[in-house]
């Protein structure tokens, strides 16, 4: 492949920030500092002025997602490439087995469409039933094919949701496997009876949902899936926390010690519940995803989080439903599609809010959006990381560009935008993705099916929480 190299930016890891080119050849990094010189024929790109961060991985999105009786409507081409615009080189999604179905037959089905996408990919495996063949299936997903993260969702009752007996096995089966477990933390139970109790209010509406899923349903389970791990000592990821319950649950957890993670969506971030009270049903509609953007006042925690590192990662939960999806839910909001887009936006919508702002240094965005979640499911520095032998995934990144965001403007095949009409200061001029440049002031080249697999190696035998209450059990019994 030809090589590449980036002239006169300012190289930006979660380390730090320094003046350095960057050449690349192969799909890889292979020199990062001054004065480098151009190898005959390479393709030259001028970064004066601009910064060079490794691409942003998003480790939450569900390309294609059968979901409530439709399908996501980006696929994993369409929706890859829309996170090349946007300066996303990586993804992880989710494989997602129907209860009874087996965890491999499910992966290869999901391997079969992702075998489209334009970026390199990666996949949780979700666990959303147990018995001694999902026990054997996650050590065979582990051991050889590259999956070191299992994903247990605590609500959707009736559908995929865990019990506390699928959540004690998975997660002491992980532990076993050096595999970090995660979790969708609302209490199903909660959701299934507030729904049921809502509507007996005769509340049919997009408003009825949050109503449905207050932040303590959000809460409980986090605290719940953060004691279970306790308990059992072993590491946990809480995927899209979106209130200050969930939130302080896992700091309570860190400050003793215990080894919890916490992934941020971006539009947790910026957006409130407000937007549930839209009048037009098609627009409050297209906001119902789970957990609900949450009242003013949770957006603040949540910052206040990835700034303390409390919490770590920005995801987006790409999964898109278009205006005559959502509909299915026109008359009862427990039949609309959960689900909104967001990984073409989710780069510059944290950087506005949060660089523009003063929340966060570059550096700090190079950890939220990609290298900590490159390390928290082991594949740093690969990936994360603008350093010699990683591989050549980058954003050139204009901090003076100006964009607004639309549904008008995305490349997901979405209809609805849930950013729509926010101007931010600071786009991606560029996106390299394996060496290749994918993405050129607004011109996008992805190319289907150029997108890899990644593997993730299982982690260490020092994976696990620090043990705090259980090590106070005395292992041996007592003579009597
Ligand atoms: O719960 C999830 O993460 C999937 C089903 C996407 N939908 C959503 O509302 N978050
Ligand atoms: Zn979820
Ligand atoms: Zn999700």
């Amino acid at each position: 492949m030809a090589n590449l190299l980036i002239r006169g930016g300012t190289v930006v890891n979660a380390d730090r920030a320094f003046r350095a080119d960057v050449l690349c050849q192969d799909g890889k990094i292979i020199a990062v500092g001054e004065g480098l010189q151009a190898p005959t024929g390479a393709t030259v790109v001028d970064a004066g002025g601009q910064y060079v961060m490794p691409g942003g991985i998003d480790p939450h999105t569900h390309m294609q997602l059968p979901f409530m009786g439709t399908v996501a409507v980006d696929d994993f081409f369409t929706g890859t490439a829309a996170g090349l615009a946007g300066g996303t080189t990586s993804i992880i999604d989710f494989v997602i087995p129907s209860p009874q179905q087996s965890l491999l037959e499910a992966y290869h089905t999901w391997r079969g469409w992702a075998e489209k996408s334009a970026a390199d990919y990666g996949f949780h495996v979700a666990v959303t039933w147990w018995s001694e063949g999902v026990r054997e299936d996650m050590g065979t997903l582990v051991q050889q094919e590259g999956i070191n993260s299992f994903k247990h969702f605590m609500a959707y009752k009736n559908a995929i949701m865990c019990d506390d007996e699928t959540l004690v096995n998975s997660f002491k089966r992980a532990l076993e496997l050096g595999a970090m477990p995660t979790v969708h933390a609302e209490n199903g139970e909660l959701v299934f009876l507030l729904q049921k109790e809502v509507a007996a209010m005769g509340i049919t509406g997009p408003e009825g949902h949050p109503l449905s899923r207050p932040p303590m349903v959000e809460g409980e389970a986090a605290n719940r899936a953060i004691a279970i791990a306790d308990v059992l000592g072993v590491p946990i990821y809480v995927v899209h926390v979106s209130c200050i319950e969930a939130a302080e649950a896992i700091a309570r957890a860190r400050a003793r010690g215990q080894r919890v993670y916490g992934e941020v969506l971006a539009g947790h971030l910026v957006l409130d519940d407000s937007v549930y009270r839209h009048p037009d049903f098609a627009t409050a509609a297209a906001h119902v995803m789970s957990p609900p953007f949450r009242p003013t006042g949770n957006q603040e925690f949540l910052w206040r989080g990835l700034q303390s590192g409390n919490l770590q990662t920005t995801a987006t939960d790409h999964c898109v439903f278009c205006a005559e999806q959502k509909a299915a839910g026109k008359n009862d909001f427990t039949k609309i599609p959960n689900g909104c887009g967001g990984i073409e936006e989710r780069l510059a919508v944290i950087w506005d809010a949060g660089v523009n702002s003063g929340r966060l240094t570059p550096s700090e965005f190079v950890a939220i959006t990609s290298a900590n979640a490159a390390k928290l499911f082991n594949i740093y520095p690969q990936k994360g990381s603008v350093s010699v032998g990683a591989d050549a995934d980058l954003v050139v990144w204009d901090p003076q560009g100006s964009k607004t965001l639309s549904s008008k403007a995305q490349h997901s095949k979405g209809d609805f935008n849930i950013f729509e009409g926010r101007t931010v200061r600071g786009i991606p001029s560029h996106t390299v993705s394996q060496g290749e440049l994918v993405f050129v002031q607004g011109d996008l080249r992805a190319v289907q099916g150029k997108g890899r697999y990644i593997k993730r190696p299982a982690f260490g035998p020092n994976f696990t929480a620090t043990k705090l209450r259980s090590e106070s059990l005395t292992p041996t019994p007592v003579a009597r």
